[in-house]
């Protein structure tokens, strides 16, 4: 294979990215609390062989180890997110010392080694407590957010810069509330356009207080947008379902958080459903509150078309009805995901003219099914082209204008995966789950590699 040499702007952060609940385990310890993804994995039939986060990676006890591999492999940054239930176990009452103190020394062994914390307040671990109160459903969730947002801010904003409110609210919504696939789990369509809401307006809320605990502080939210192809040869009605797929997919959360509105046709898709009275007055205002970049994450892009005559029409994303996946073209990932290149240049070319905002994409990477080799080494030729080939796209995108700051894979460690739980491996550095033991994967190495060539180091 060709040395990869593209080369990337004076400033720009290298780093990789993890979250609370698919690498720390220790989920009963300093008292921590269940969150809805405790209650969602140990329900049987929800993830892959029954698999939960309780021990995950260690990494609540591995921390120096783990800050190690990073600055080894030569990272200036690291995403990682905040585990709500450690921090207020019951959602809404006092802060625990020991949750917030974990964090606390997680962030300066970050900074000892020259490490920039990246931190995201929420990815995807509610409290239980909460969830039990309505979780995402409930107005007031909002507001939970917000002081939740202030008590992590306030401990930790003297040495964090980059605040990220949510990752992935379509995950958070319509994942979990319209398709069921994620925690907690539930099948309702309308259901998941409350939700989606509520997560923009906690985002909304959110953010000045983020402003008001840490001046200077730049503030963002963690998308996952995806590129919707129709097929090639598509008529009008095809044409119309990549429309309602990419409202549901993506203008659903780009139009409110950065045009104060939702997107054309997109109530009147959903108006079968509701009325759209959980919309109030001064929501879009308060969920369009101005941020400093936008994070990206993407992975794949979606293939749809109409359905046709006597075909099923139902499909639980919202305004989504005879809209019908297609395949993905191979090549695909162990996840059964498209590689394309092309389609993640042009989303996130997309993102930035949504947002006006610089980019970060704040997750990219690739599953496949890895082993330790007899020599010892993870041998992942795979991950190691999707890294460079989507290195390479937005590089591409970089020479055309793109105002792109930074690039975090996915992920640092082999992790769980939501409900493939520990079947998927997306790390560049794999997990041995029975000691722990880290390897530095090929993939690892070479992304070490291409971030020491980079001009300035
Ligand atoms: O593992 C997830 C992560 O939690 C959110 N973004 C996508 C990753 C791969 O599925």
């Amino acid at each position: 294979m060709e040395t990869f040499a593209r080369t990337f702007p004076d400033g720009f952060l290298w780093g990789a990215a993890t979250a609370s609940y698919q690498i720390e385990g220790a989920a009963a310890e300093d008292g921590r609390a269940p969150s809805i993804w405790d209650t969602f994995s140990h329900a049987p039939g929800n993830t892959a062989n029954g698999d939960t986060g309780d021990v995950a990676c260690d990494h609540y006890h591995r921390v120096a180890e783990d800050v190690a591999l990073m600055r080894d492999l030569g990272l200036d940054a690291y995403r990682f997110s905040v585990a709500w239930p450690r921090i207020h176990p019951e959602g809404d009452g006092p802060a625990n010392p020991l949750g917030v103190g974990f964090y606390d020394r997680l962030v300066d062994e970050l900074l000892r080694a020259g490490i920039q914390p990246v931190v995201t307040l929420y990815h995807w671990d509610l409290p239980q407590a909460l969830d039990d109160r309505g979780g995402w459903l409930n107005r007031d969730v909002a507001e939970w957010f917000a002081d939740y947002a202030a008590t992590v801010v306030g401990a930790l904003g003297d040495r964090v810069r980059h605040w990220t409110t949510l990752n992935e609210p379509w995950c958070a919504s319509v994942l979990s509330y319209a398709i069921g696939e994620h925690a907690p789990g539930h099948r309702d369509t309308l259901e998941s356009m409350v939700a989606a809401h509520h997560l923009m307006l906690a985002h909304g809320t959110a953010v000045p207080v983020i402003r008001e605990h840490c001046p200077g502080a730049e503030v963002s939210i963690t998308l996952n947008p995806t590129h919707v192809w129709g097929p090639e040869d598509g008529d009008d009605l095809d044409a119309d379902a990549v429309r309602r797929a990419d409202n549901a997919l993506n203008g659903l959360f780009f139009g409110p958080i950065f045009h104060g509105a939702y997107p054309d046709g997109f109530l009147d898709d959903t108006a079968h459903l509701t009325d759209h009275a959980y919309v109030r007055d001064g929501d879009l205002a308060a969920i369009s509150a101005p941020l400093d970049n936008l994070g990206v994450n993407n992975y794949f892009p979606t293939r749809v078309r109409a359905a046709r005559a006597g075909e099923d029409r139902t499909n639980p994303m919202p305004g989504c009805d005879g809209v019908v996946a297609e395949p993905p073209h191979p090549p695909l990932t162990a996840m059964g995901w498209e590689v394309s290149p092309e389609s993640h240049r042009l989303i996130v070319e997309r993102s930035a003219r949504e947002s006006g905002l610089p980019i970060y994409v704040t997750e990219n990477g690739s599953a496949w099914d890895d082993t330790v080799a007899a020599d010892g080494a993870v041998h992942d030729p795979e991950r190691v082209a999707y890294l460079r080939s989507h290195l390479a796209a937005l590089a591409d995108a970089v020479d055309d204008g793109l105002d792109l700051r930074g690039y975090f894979a996915w992920s640092l460690l082999d992790n769980f995966e939501w409900a493939y739980g520990y079947d998927k491996r997306f790390g560049i550095v794999h997990v041995d789950y029975s000691t722990q033991r880290r390897t530095v994967k090929d993939s690892g190495r070479e992304y070490a590699r291409i971030i020491a060539m980079q001009p300035g180091r």
